[in-house]
């Protein structure tokens, strides 16, 4: 199941490739606050074979502190006037904020990739408004406390019943074009984590939407290969397992750092099953 308004995958068969391109400086990924750097980057993610480039300008990592709207427009808005002029490409903005997504838009944004599920004030309103795909992901508590102590009594079930009720809410403002997305490492343990992705097949199904799986270079990896302790250098071989066994069981879109190698990952697989 894919989106209305986006172009095909670029494999065919496979899911959608989304390039990561945080463009904050306390980001372990970073592009640079530097956005000269950061688009040439994006544009390097869509020659290895990303299908949309998702542009942050807030770090959501655990523990990390909100950033001012204003500021945040500015780190992402020239990030995304540059793709935009250089590509027809599809490109997301991971924002929060209602303002951001807006000035996002406007500057050649395509879609709305909100790890707050349109929880904001306004943002529902601006979603229909805007009439561009929008992810919906779940999360429990906020970053800066998510990971102190996260607890659930069957946290698949209460994932796939937040983002019914997201959904709900969303399709009653008229936003139409909807994923989503179950939020690794967004207030969830190891055990949280691995059912969530194990169960990436059920939570499209009852939720009824394309499901986006971000589980790149987060600290999931570490927790099973204790060497991993440089998200930016040693989770590469956990960050593909995991793409691959995402997109086994169903999803719809991979967002992922590595763009080549998980592209490579993937290719290899489809070409084995077909
Ligand atoms: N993870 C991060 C940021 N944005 N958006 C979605 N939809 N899903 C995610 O899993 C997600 C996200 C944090 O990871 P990063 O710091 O590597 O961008």
């Amino acid at each position: 199941m894919n989106s209305n308004l986006l172009p095909p995958p670029k494999l065919a068969g496979g899911p959608y490739f989304m390039g990561i391109l945080n463009v904050t400086p306390d980001s372990f990924s970073d592009a640079g606050a530097n956005d000269s750097a950061a688009a040439p980057r994006g544009l390097a993610m869509l020659a290895a074979g990303a299908d949309i480039i998702d542009v942050g300008g807030e770090s959501t990592r655990p523990g990390a502190q909100p950033v001012d709207e204003g500021e945040e427009i500015a780190r992402v808005v020239p990030v995304i006037a540059a793709l935009r002029a250089a590509t027809k490409a599809p490109i997301s903005i991971d924002t929060m904020k209602p303002g951001v997504a807006r000035a996002a838009l406007s500057a050649g944004a395509s879609m709305w990739n909100d790890v707050f599920a349109l929880q904001a004030p306004g943002a529902l309103e601006t979603a229909a408004a805007l009439h561009r795909p929008v992810v919906l992901m779940h999360m429990q508590g906020e970053p800066r406390t998510m990971q102190n102590d996260p607890r659930y009594d069957d946290v698949v079930a209460e994932v796939i019943a937040f983002l019914r009720a997201r959904i709900e809410a969303a399709e009653a403002k008229g936003v139409t074009d909807i994923w989503v997305d179950p939020g690794i490492g967004f207030g969830k343990t190891l055990e949280h984590n691995l059912a969530l992705l194990n169960a990436t097949g059920r939570i499209g199904a009852e939720t009824g939407k394309p499901v986006l799986v971000g589980a790149s270079r987060k600290r999931f990896i570490q927790a099973l290969d204790e060497r991993a302790k440089d998200a930016g250098k040693d989770r590469l071989g956990g960050s593909i397992a995991a793409a691959l066994l995402a997109a086994q069981k169903g999803a719809a879109m991979v967002r992922v750092h590595d763009v080549a190698e998980t592209v490579q990952a993937l290719k290899v697989w489809k070409a084995l099953e077909g």
